[in-house]
C-alpha cells in the first residue's frame, strides 16, 4: 500500500518485501456492495484538500464531503485554494475560508505561477510549504482542479515527470491514474486517484453529526435529539439564529450540507452497513 513501511529483502536481482510495519492510519472506503474494506493509502499526516479558485467551480457541498472524509480517517485536513491567478469573479476565498475556519486553515495559491502573491489571505505558497515540512500528505480534489501541478510547484522539480501530463488536460480527463508516493526532501506527497470517489454510502448515520465538530455544539442544544433542522422544527436550535449575522451564514451553510449528506446515508439501509 501506498504509504506503507515494509522491510525488504535486497538479493542480486531481487527485492522481496519480508514484512510490513503496523499503520498509523488508513485512507479507506468500505464498499457497500462487497461488504469489503478497502484501503488506498497509509501512514498519512494531513489530507490536502483542493479546490479551484477558477474551473472546476468552487462548490460548498464538495468541500465538506471531503472534509467529512477527514473526520472519518481522523486525519487533519487543510483546503486549498488554486488558481487563484485566474479566480472567477463570484468566488469569495475569505468568506469560504472564513467558514471553515474551525475546521480546516486555508491558503491562497497559484500553482501555475508560483511567484503569484497571497491577496487575501495569510497563508499562500511559503505558508504551505513551511505546513508541509516533515508531514506525508495525501491529496483529494476534483480533476482538473491542478494537484499535479501543485505537486511539481512544490516538490521544487523533483517531480518533473508528473507535468508530462500537462499536455493532454484541460477537458477534465482523468491524467493521474496511479497512486504513487512523491519524495519532495521536506516533505512527501501522495498523488492517488483511488480516493477521489465523491460518495459516502458506506459512512455511519449515527456518527454524521460527530463528524461536523464546528455546528456539533448547537445540534447539541436543539430540543430533540431526532431534530430534523427545518424552519418549523420544534425547538430547533438553528431557527433562533439570525440569517443576517454572517458568524451564522457560515454554520446554516455548513448545517446544509450536514442535511444533504444525511438525506443521502437514509438512502442506503444501515443493515446493509454492517462489515
Ligand atoms: N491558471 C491556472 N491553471 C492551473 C493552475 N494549476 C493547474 N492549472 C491547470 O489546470 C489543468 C489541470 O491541472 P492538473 O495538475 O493536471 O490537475 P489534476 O488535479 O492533477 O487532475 P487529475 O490528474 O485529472 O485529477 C492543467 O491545464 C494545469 O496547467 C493554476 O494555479 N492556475
Ligand atoms: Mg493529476
Ligand atoms: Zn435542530
Amino acid at each position: 500500500m501506498v504509504g506503507d513501511y515494509v522491510e525488504v529483502k535486497i538479493e542480486a536481482n531481487a527485492c522481496t518485501i519480508m514484512e510490513c510495519q503496523k499503520r498509523q492510519n488508513e485512507i479507506f472506503r468500505f464498499i457497500v456492495r462487497e461488504r469489503k474494506k478497502k484501503v488506498t493509502a497509509s501512514n498519512v499526516d494531513c489530507l490536502l484538500i483542493v479546490m479551484a479558485a477558477s474551473k472546476p467551480e468552487y462548490k460548498e457541498g464538495l468541500v465538506d464531503r471531503y472534509l467529512l472524509r477527514s473526520q472519518q480517517w481522523n486525519v487533519p485536513a487543510i483546503v486549498i485554494f488554486n488558481k487563484m491567478d485566474e479566480a472567477a469573479d463570484d468566488f469569495d476565498i475569505q468568506f469560504a475560508t472564513e467558514r471553515l475556519k474551525k475546521i480546516a486553515p486555508c491558503f491562497e495559491i497559484s500553482a501555475k505561477n508560483p511567484d503569484y502573491k497571497k491577496r487575501f489571505l495569510g497563508n499562500g505558497l511559503n505558508e504551505l510549504k513551511e505546513y508541509l515540512k516533515g508531514k506525508t500528505a495525501l491529496f483529494l480534489g476534483q480533476s482538473g482542479v491542478g494537484k499535479s501541478r501543485l505537486i511539481t510547484c512544490l516538490s521544487d522539480g523533483k517531480a518533473e515527470l508528473l507535468s508530462n501530463d500537462l499536455a493532454k488536460v484541460g477537458k477534465g480527463a482523468h491524467t493521474t491514474t496511479w497512486a504513487e508516493i512523491i519524495d519532495c526532501h521536506h516533505f512527501e506527497l501522495i498523488d492517488s486517484p483511488g480516493v477521489r470517489s465523491m460518495a459516502i454510502e458506506d459512512m455511519d448515520i449515527e456518527s454524521l453529526n460527530s463528524y461536523f465538530p464546528d455546528i456539533f455544539p448547537y445540534i447539541s442544544q436543539c430540543q430533540f435529539s431526532n431534530c430534523l433542522h427545518e424552519s418549523n422544527s420544534k425547538g430547533c436550535a438553528f431557527t433562533t439564529l439570525d440569517p443576517g449575522n454572517v458568524e451564522n451564514q457560515y454554520l446554516l451553510s455548513r448545517l446544509n450540507s450536514l442535511k444533504r449528506f444525511r438525506e443521502e446515508l437514509e438512502l442506503t439501509p444501515s443493515w446493509q452497513k454492517k462489515y
